[in-house]
C-alpha cells in the first residue's frame, strides 16, 4: 500500500484526533506540516479547494474530514475497532455531537481573550491578527457562542463526560472508540494550547484521568515528509479503484456531472470536479491538477453540500 500521509499542524485539535487514531491503529504515517491559515497552495493542489485541517492522502486519493478519515483507517486496519458492534450507532452519533456542539463550546471557551493571548504570546502581533481574521472569514454566518455562555455549556458537558466514566475507563466501555477520539480533541486543546483556562477541569478529575489514558495512546510511528514530496507522490500514483457500492442519488445529479462539494458551515471553500461516486456515506470527485495530476477527492455526505457546477 502507498504511504499514509497526514497534512496537519501541531495545534490543530481535529489533527490531534487523527494522530491518536493512527497511533491507536498502529498505522505508520508520514507527516506534512501545513499552514494554519490561508493561503495553502500545496493543500489546495491536492484537494482542489478544501482547506480544513487535517487532510489524509494515500497516493492519489485525498480524504477530507476526520469522520471520513476514521472510516478509511478502520478499513485499512480493522483492529482495534473504532466502531464496536454493540454501540456503533451510538458511538457515531456521540462523535458527531462532539465534533460539532462540544467542539464549538470548547473552542469559544479556549479562545476567550485570556486563552487567545496565551496561545499567541510568543508570536508577532501581525500573526495573531492574521489568524483572527482568517477564522473570522471562515465563520461568516455562523452563530458563535460568547465566552461566558461557552463556559457554562463546556462545564456541563464535562460533568456529563465524567458521569459517562463512572463505570468504565473509556466513554462507552473498556476500550476507546470513535466517541472517545471525538470528545478528546477539544479538551486536549484546552489542556495543551490554552492551559491558562484549564482550571475548568478541576471539578471533573475523572475526565482528566481519562484524558491521560487517551494521551497515552500516542501518535504511533511518524516520519517527516515535505509538501513537495506529497504532491510528487500523488502525481506518481493512480487513484485506487472505487469500492463496488451502489450509486445513491439524492440530488438529481447524475454520475459523470461536474459538481462542487463544500462544507455546510465554517470554511465553505468548494472543491470542483467530476462526480464519480456517491455511495451511502461518501462522495468522490475526480479532478486534475497541474502539479498533483489526476486525483480522487473524497468527502463524507454528512456536513457537506453537493451542487451541480
Ligand atoms: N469537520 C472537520 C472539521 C475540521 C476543522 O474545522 N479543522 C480546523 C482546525 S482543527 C480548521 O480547519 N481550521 C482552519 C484551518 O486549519 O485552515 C473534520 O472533522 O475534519
Amino acid at each position: 500500500m502507498a504511504d499514509i500521509i497526514l497534512h496537519h499542524y501541531p495545534t490543530s485539535p481535529f489533527a490531534e484526533k487523527t494522530r491518536l487514531m493512527l497511533g491507536y491503529k498502529q498505522l505508520p504515517w508520514k507527516s506534512v506540516i501545513i499552514p494554519s491559515i490561508m493561503p495553502k497552495p500545496d493543500v489546495v493542489a491536492l484537494t482542489g479547494g478544501y482547506r480544513k485541517t487535517p487532510m489524509l492522502q494515500i497516493g492519489a486519493d485525498i480524504y477530507c474530514d476526520t469522520a471520513l478519515i476514521a472510516d478509511v483507517l478502520e478499513h485499512l486496519q480493522p483492529a482495534p475497532t473504532l466502531y464496536p458492534a454493540h454501540s456503533k450507532g451510538m458511538a457515531r452519533t456521540l462523535a458527531h455531537w462532539a465534533d460539532n456542539t462540544l467542539f464549538w463550546a470548547a473552542m469559544a471557551y479556549n479562545l476567550q481573550p485570556k486563552g487567545f493571548a496565551h496561545m499567541f504570546t510568543r508570536v508577532p502581533p501581525e500573526a495573531a491578527k492574521a489568524f483572527a481574521e482568517d477564522r473570522k472569514a471562515m465563520s461568516l454566518g455562523m452563530m458563535r457562542l460568547r465566552p461566558a455562555d461557552a463556559a457554562s455549556a463546556y462545564r456541563s458537558y464535562l460533568r456529563r463526560l465524567s458521569d459517562m466514566l463512572d463505570e468504565h475507563p473509556f466513554l462507552l466501555g473498556d476500550a476507546p472508540c470513535i466517541t472517545d477520539f471525538a470528545m478528546y480533541h477539544p479538551l486536549w486543546f484546552t489542556r495543551v494550547n490554552t492551559p491558562v483556562v484549564a482550571d475548568i477541569f478541576d471539578a471533573t478529575p475523572a475526565v482528566l484521568a481519562w484524558m491521560d489514558r487517551m494521551a497515552a495512546i500516542g501518535h504511533g510511528t511518524m516520519e517527516k515528509f515535505t509538501a513537495a514530496e506529497a504532491i510528487a507522490a500523488a502525481a506518481a500514483a493512480m487513484p485506487a479503484a472505487l469500492h463496488d457500492e451502489p450509486f445513491m442519488d439524492e440530488h438529481g445529479i447524475a454520475l459523470g456531472s461536474q459538481v462542487t462539494v463544500s462544507g455546510e458551515s465554517f470554511g465553505l471553500e468548494p472543491t470542483a470536479g467530476e462526480l464519480i461516486a456517491a455511495t451511502r456515506m461518501h462522495y468522490t470527485l475526480r479532478r486534475t491538477d497541474e502539479r498533483a495530476g489526476t486525483v480522487h477527492v473524497h468527502f463524507p455526505r454528512i456536513g457537506y453540500q453537493l451542487k451541480a457546477a
